[in-house]
Parts: C-alpha cells; structure tokens; sequence
C-alpha cells in the first residue's frame, strides 16, 4: 500500500482492478478540496476519483487506483477508452487543421463523417446531416428542423425521457430533479405522453401505442405536432426497452399524420446494442436519428441525420454553430467508424451480453429484490423493488454502488426512481473482467441483503 502512487501508462493487457489506497485516495481527497473552492457545486461527481489514465475499460485514479469501468462515461468510450485508432486519429488531425469553422472554409472530415452516418443509420433513402458538439444540441436541432419541415410547432416526449440540460431539453425531460429544478420558465410546446414500461404497465405493445396516441391526440392533436421524439430504449430512465410493436405503432402514426419521427439514439446508439443504432432492433426506420456520446470515442461530436428533404428545409445559413463537426473530433469518428467496421465489434455487444445477461439473471434467481432483468448488448439493466410492495429501492442502488466502488468497481444508477443499475461497458471489456465485475456486484447484495 503507499499513498503516493504515481500513475503509470496503463498497458492494452492491463486486466485488473487494483486498490492501493482508500478510495477516494488521499491526492483525490485534495483535488476535492481543491475543486469545491473553484468548481461550481451545481456541477457533481458519482464517484470523486480523480482519473489520470484510461485504457479499455479501466481507469486509474491519482492514487494509482484501478477501476473496472462498467459505465464507460456514459455510454462514450464505447470501443474502450484511450482506444489506439481514435489516439491516432485525433493526434494527426490536431497537428494538420485544428478548426476553421465549418461555416467559414470546410474540410473533408465533416464530409466524411456525414457520409458515414448517411450509411450506417436506418433505411435506404438520401439522407444529409448536421453535425453539433453535444446531445443536447443535437436535440435542439432535430426539433429546429422538424418544426421547419413541417411548419408546426409542437414537440411529443414520452414519460420518463431524458433529452439533455439546455432550456428545451430541460424542458422535455421527465424527470426535474436535477435536470430542471429551479431552473424556469421552460420553452412551450412540450406535450409528455405515458410511454411502454412493460414491467409497470403491464401494457401490450398495441395498448401502449394507443394509449399513447390517444393521450398526443387529445393533448395537442397530430395537425399541431412537428416531431415525437423517442429514445428507442430508455437511456436516463433506466433502460427500459418498450414492449413489442409498440415503436412500430407509434411511427406508423407518425408517418400517417405527417409528425416527423426522431430517434434519440445519443445513449443507445454506435455500437452500444450490437447494432448500429438501437431502432434496428424494432424495426423502426426513423426520419430522423440523434447521435452523440459514443460516436466520436470520447471526443465531443453528435448530430442529426435524416431524410435529406426534411434535413434541407433548413434555410442555408439556419444551422452551425462554432465547434460544431470539429475536425479533431470528426477525425475520432471516422477512426471510430472504421474500427467498428473492420473489427466487428457489433459482435463484442453481443459477447458482452452473453456473459453479462446469464450473471446478472442469476442473482435475479436468488435475489427476489431484482424486479427486471433487461436491455440488449452492452445496455443492460436491472430495475430494484422491494418484492412485497413493488416500491422502488433506490437506497439499495446507491448502496451497492458505493460497495462496488470500495473494490474498484464502477457502476452508474439510473431511472426515474433512482432504482436501476446500468451496465454499458466499453465493447473492450474482457469475459475474465466481466465475471470478476459480477462477483463484486454478487458481494455489494450480499452485504446489503
Ligand atoms: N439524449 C438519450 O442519454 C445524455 C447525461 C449526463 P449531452 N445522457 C447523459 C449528464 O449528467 O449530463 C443524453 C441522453 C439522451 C440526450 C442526452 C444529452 O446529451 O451530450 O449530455 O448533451
């Protein structure tokens, strides 16, 4: 044990977490000081950890703490952290331009990236995008152009949702602690609908569609909707994978009644299921697809991509923005592209499935507390309730959490009741790390039982 580690270039075979202080350890305890003098306290950490090295899916802490990283920085680093294609990339792009403005002289990296989503996003029609820095953004955007596609302003969300921290993004998330408290008035023209939670509502895939469009029709009424926008499996709210036919219906409706659909696959696309983007598993073919997060392997990119007749009502000059499809950053797509191409990495979301569904099924087995075992590839769930009356266990979450933390293991919460655990590892997690993360997570209920 030493208190004075320094941190050391974690190699690709790097395969374990290692504690050699507390945790947090003592040069985290004073970059916490440190932070709360200058940091705004609005702005938290889940685990204050202070990283200075990142490979695959570990981290390692100013202390020399090794962390298994079942969160990924939310669903980011996808293909692993520090991955050697995206480094490289990025490294040259930065060294031959670094911006220009997009708006002012362009560059092929832009191109190239729009090219790529044009291809790897559902259906088979002309599709043009915009590129922007963050989800949010990309939200706003989708929105922006779906009220000028269609000259109508209403937006339609689903319960539970959560789009972003911007004024309409707050506006349309569910949940108001902590994204929208205090922080008023909201953009208008926001109708929230009952969305598909098959382990609450108990709903059909038919039923919840009608109950949704039943509920958008009295509301606001098809004529007044631009857009719905859905995350085909619930990021925020705790992966909830709606059920059967349900997405399906309510994009027939939308395609019916000239309401643009727009996917919000900022959290469950790029790789993240063990397909492209998460709509494939349900058939759907939106008009509009939001990505982010994974996209870019850490660095900040997102954007809209749809069909080119709603992407070009935009008039020229009406979308940007300064970083926005920065080519440092477009260059990390393309790597990130690339790798999940040549590499078929589809497939690891798949491996990780295999290993991470049967576990995590088995402590449902043997531990009555665990309501729902769900989600797909590398975006699994497990939503906790107390077995008798059905209320959610968020204490039991942030228990076991924190457990986990203390053996150098880091899982993220989730859901409106702060009573689900994700699990969205990078897609270079190994089995042997997979196992070793479920048997500190068998420990965390244990000692909480
Ligand atoms: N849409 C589906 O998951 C971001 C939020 C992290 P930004 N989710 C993580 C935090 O605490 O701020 C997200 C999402 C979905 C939109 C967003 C917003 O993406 O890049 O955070 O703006």
């Amino acid at each position: 044990m030493t208190d004075t580690a320094t941190p050391t270039t974690l190699a690709a075979d790097a395969v374990g977490r290692r504690l050699v202080t507390a945790v947090p350890g003592p040069r985290s305890v004073e970059l916490q000081q440190r932070r709360a003098a200058v940091v705004s306290a609005g702005v938290s950490s889940a685990l204050p950890v202070y990283i200075a090295k990142a490979h695959g899916a570990l981290l390692e802490d100013v202390d020399g703490n090794r962390f298994l990283d079942l969160g990924a920085g939310i669903g980011v680093t996808t293909i692993g952290h520090t991955d050697d294609d995206v480094v490289a990339a990025a490294r040259a792009q930065l060294g031959d331009v670094t911006h220009t403005l997009f708006t002012i002289t362009p560059y092929e990296e832009y191109v190239r990236v729009a090219e790529l989503l044009a291809a790897h996003t559902p259906g088979d029609f002309a599709k043009k995008t915009v590129l922007v820095n963050s989800g949010a953004e990309a939200v706003e955007n989708g929105v922006k152009i779906a009220r000028k596609a269609t000259g109508r302003r209403g937006i339609a969300v689903l319960d539970h949702a959560y789009h972003g921290r911007t004024n309409l993004t707050m506006a349309m998330n569910f949940k108001a602690m902590p994204y929208g408290a205090g922080f008023g008035p909201f953009a208008g023209d926001v109708y929230r609908a009952p969305n598909s939670y098959p382990l609450l509502d108990g709903l059909s895939g038919e039923a919840a569609a009608a109950r949704t469009i039943g509920y958008l029709e009295k509301t606001v009424g098809a004529a007044d909707l631009a857009c719905l926008v859905v995350e085909p499996i619930q990021g925020e709210g705790g992966f909830v994978v709606p059920a059967e036919g349900y997405l399906p219906a309510l994009q027939e409706w939308c395609t019916a009644n000239g309401v643009v659909f727009i996917a919000d696959e900022i959290q469950s696309g790029m790789a993240r299921t063990g397909r492209w983007f998460a709509s494939e598993h349900f058939g759907l073919v939106p008009d509009l697809v939001l990505s982010a997060k994974g996209i870019a392997g850490g660095l900040p990119l997102a954007g809209v991509t749809g069909r080119a007749e709603i992407m070009d009502a935009a008039q020229p000059g009406g979308l940007g923005g300064t970083f926005g499809g920065n080519p440092v950053a477009c260059a990390a797509a393309i790597a990130v592209f690339e790798r999940i191409e040549r590499d078929g990495l589809l497939g690891e979301a798949d491996r990780i499935q295999s290993v991470l569904e049967p576990g995590l099924r088995a402590l449902a087995a043997r531990d009555p507390r665990v309501a729902e075992v769900r989600g797909r590839g590398a975006m699994l769930a497990i939503e906790l309730r107390d077995p008798a009356t059905g209320e959610p266990l968020p204490a039991l979450v942030s228990a076991v959490v924190a457990h986990a933390a203390q053996q150098g293991v880091l899982l993220l919460s989730a859901g409106t009741s702060g009573n689900v655990l994700r699990f969205l590892p990078s897609l270079a997690i190994t089995d042997a790390q997979l196992v070793d993360a479920l048997g500190v997570l068998g420990e965390a209920f244990t000692a909480n039982a």
